[in-house]
C-alpha cells in the first residue's frame, strides 16, 4: 500500500516555486514514518522546497494542517481525491477544527498520533477507515525516522522534543488550547536516545515551554551535560529568576533561548492572561540574569491587544535594542481558531478581513479560508490602532531591529557575552532575517495551485 506524506507551505507568491522560511527537518513526519510498518511504501513532499505532484499513484495522502496552511491543505486534499486517493488530515488546525477538516478528508486525527496511528493504518488497509481518530496527548517510545528526508537540503539543525503542551493558559495560544493547559514531559531516556542518534550536533528543542516541569528539566540538563551539544529552546521569562536552572541549562549546551515577552504593558498582559510574566516585577533584571548566565535571547513580542498603539510597538523595539537581544520577533496578534482569543473576538464582532466577515463552511468566521487574506494582515479590528497600521508597524519594527547600525551593536554584545558558537550563528540568523522581512509578507494563503501538474 502506498502512502504520501505532505507538509504544505502557507502559499506561494505568483511565479515563485518556493517559500522563504526556516527550512528545518519536519519532525512530525519523521515520527509518523517511525510508526508506519515497513509493508507500507512511503513518499514525502515538503511543499516549502519542492513541488507536490498529486498525479503520482498513491492509495492515501496524509497532510499535516496548520491554520496558515489550511487552505492549501484542503486544495491539495481535493486534488488527491480527484485522483482516487483517500485523505487523512492531522496537526494543530485539524485538531482544533476537526469538523471543518472533516469536510475535506476521509479521516481526521485529533491530537497526537502515537497511540492510534498503527490502528488507523490497519483500518486504511482493511478499507474501514473511521471518520475521526482521537489520539491521547503524550509520547510513544519511538524515535523519529529521519531516513524519510533522504538528501533534502535542510538547515543543519536537529529537532528534538522533550515534552508537549504547557500548563499556562495564555488566551491567544494554540498550544494551550490543544493540550488544555497541561504539560506532558517526555521520558528522559527517549530524549537522550534522540539526541545521540541525530544527524547534527546542533539542536532545536521544540517544546513551547521547556522548563514547565522544573525537576524534569533539571534532570534532563544534567544528563545532557556530558554529550557536549549546543542547543536552542523555548521557555518563559520566569527562568530568569532561577539561577540553578540557568546554570544547568548553560552547562548542558544551551546557547539561545526563545522567550515570550509578548507585551511590556501590564493591562495587555492581564488581558492575554500571561500570568507568568505578570508575576515578574522586574523584566529588565530577568533579562540581565539570563544574559549573565551566558544565554542569548530570542525575544518575541505580540501587538494588537486593547492597550496597544504605535507607542507600545516603539517601547518593545527600544527594549529589545537596549538589551541587545540576540534576535527578536515583532508580530501582530493572530486569532487562531480554537483559542479563547478567537472566541472572544468572534463574540465581540471584531473578526474580519479586507473582504468583510468571511464565513466558513460551518458558519464560523474563518479568515484562514478567505481568498483575499494575505500573510502579514491583521484579520480583526484592534481597538487602539487600525489593523493595516499595526501590520505596517510590526514590519517596520523588524526592519529597524535589523538595521545595519542595530545589527553591529547587537553583534558586538553577542560577542561579548556569547560563546564562539553563538557569534557566527548571530550573523547566519540575523542577516537573512533582515533581508527576508518582506519575503513572506503578502503571500496569499494557499494560492498558486496551478503550479501543480494536472
Ligand atoms: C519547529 C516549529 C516551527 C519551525 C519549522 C517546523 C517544520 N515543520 O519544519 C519554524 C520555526 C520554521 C516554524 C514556522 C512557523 N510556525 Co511553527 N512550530 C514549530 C513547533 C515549535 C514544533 C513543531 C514540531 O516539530 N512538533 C513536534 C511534532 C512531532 O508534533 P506535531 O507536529 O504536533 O505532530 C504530532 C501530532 O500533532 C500529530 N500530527 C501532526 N500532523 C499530523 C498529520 C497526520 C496525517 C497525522 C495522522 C497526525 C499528525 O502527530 C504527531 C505525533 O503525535 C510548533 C509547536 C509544537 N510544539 O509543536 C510550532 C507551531 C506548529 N508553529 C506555528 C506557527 C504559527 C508557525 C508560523 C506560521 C509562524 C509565523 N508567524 O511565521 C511559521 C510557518 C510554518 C509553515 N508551515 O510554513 C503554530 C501553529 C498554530 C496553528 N494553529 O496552526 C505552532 C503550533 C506554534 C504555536 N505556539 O502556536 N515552526
Ligand atoms: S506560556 Fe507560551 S506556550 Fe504556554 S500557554 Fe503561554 S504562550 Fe502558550
Amino acid at each position: 500500500m502506498r502512502l504520501t506524506f505532505v507538509l504544505p507551505a502557507i502559499g506561494k507568491k505568483p511565479g515563485q516555486k518556493y517559500i522563504g522560511t526556516w527550512k528545518m527537518e519536519p519532525l512530525t513526519f519523521a515520527v509518523l514514518k517511525s510508526l508506519t510498518p515497513d509493508r507500507f511504501e512511503v513518499r514525502f513532499f515538503d511543499d516549502r522546497l519542492e513541488l507536490v505532484d498529486p498525479t503520482l499513484p498513491t492509495d492515501a495522502v496524509l497532510i499535516s494542517v496548520e491554520t496558515y496552511t489550511a487552505r492549501r491543505s484542503y486544495a491539495l486534499a481535493r486534488r488527491f481525491r480527484e485522483q482516487g486517493a483517500r485523505v487523512i488530515l492531522g496537526g494543530y488546525h485539524a485538531s482544533l477544527m476537526p469538523d471543518e477538516a472533516g469536510l475535506h478528508a476521509d479521516a481526521v486525527v485529533v491530537g497526537n498520533a502515537e497511540a492510534i496511528f498503527p490502528e488507523l493504518l490497519e483500518d486504511l488497509a482493511g478499507n474501514r477507515l473511521q471518520a475521526r481518530y482521537q489520539g491521547p496527548a503524550g509520547f510513544g517510545r519511538v524515535s523519529p525516522d529521519l531516513s524519510l528526508y533522504g538528501n533534502r537540503r535542510y538547515l543543519p539543525v536537529s529537532l528534538v522534543e522533550t515534552g508537549r503542551g504547557c500548563p499556562q493558559a495564555c488566551e491567544f495560544c494554540a498550544i494551550s488550547a490543544c493540550y488544555r493547559s497541561r504539560y506532558h514531559p517526555r521520558e528522559v531516556a527517549g530524549i537522550l536516545r534522540d539526541l545521540k542518534q541525530s544527524r547534527y550536533r546542533r539542536f532545536f528543542l521544540v517544546d513551547d515551554n521547556l522548563c514547565a516541569d522544573r525537576e524534569h528539566a533539571l534532570e534532563l540538563f544534567r544528563r545532557m551535560e556530558p554529550l557536549g551539544l549546543q542547543w536552542a529552546g523555548q521557555g518563559t521569562l520566569a527562568m530568569g529568576q532561577d539561577p540553578e536552572l540557568l546554570q544547568a541549562m548553560k552547562r548542558s549546551g544551551c546557547e539561545i533561548l526563545l522567550v515570550g515577552f509578548e507585551s511590556l504593558n501590564q493591562a495587555n498582559l492581564r488581558q492575554m492572561g500571561k500570568s507568568v510574566n505578570l508575576q515578574l516585577s522586574d523584566r529588565d533584571q530577568m533579562v540581565r540574569n539570563l544574559h549573565a548566565a551566558g544565554l542569548n535571547l530570542y525575544g518575541t513580542f505580540v501587538f494588537g491587544y486593547d492597550a496597544d498603539d504605535l507607542g507600545t510597538v516603539r517601547e518593545a523595539l527600544d527594549f529589545a535594542v537596549r538589551h541587545g537581544l540576540y534576535t527578536a520577533a515583532f508580530n501582530h496578534l493572530l486569532p487562531f481558531p480554537g483559542t479563547r482569543l478567537h472566541e472572544r473576538l468572534l463574540r465581540e464582532g471584531r473578526l474580519g478581513t479586507r473582504s468583510g466577515f468571511p464565513t466558513g463552511p460551518l458558519g464560523s468566521q474563518a479568515w484562514w479560508l478567505d481568498r483575499s487574506y494575505r500573510y502579514g494582515e491583521v484579520p480583526f479590528r484592534p481597538r487602539g490602532i487600525e489593523g493595516p497600521t499595526l501590520a505596517r508597524a510590526c514590519r517596520d519594527a523588524r526592519k529597524e531591529f535589523n538595521s545595519p547600525q542595530n545589527l553591529l551593536r547587537r553583534g558586538a554584545l553577542a560577542l561579548k557575552r556569547g560563546s564562539l558558537v553563538a557569534w557566527p550563528l548571530f550573523w547566519a540568523m540575523n542577516l537573512p532575517l533582515g533581508r527576508e522581512v518582506d519575503q513572506k509578507m503578502d503571500v496569499p494563503l494557499g494560492e498558486n495551485l496551478d503550479e501543480w501538474p494536472k
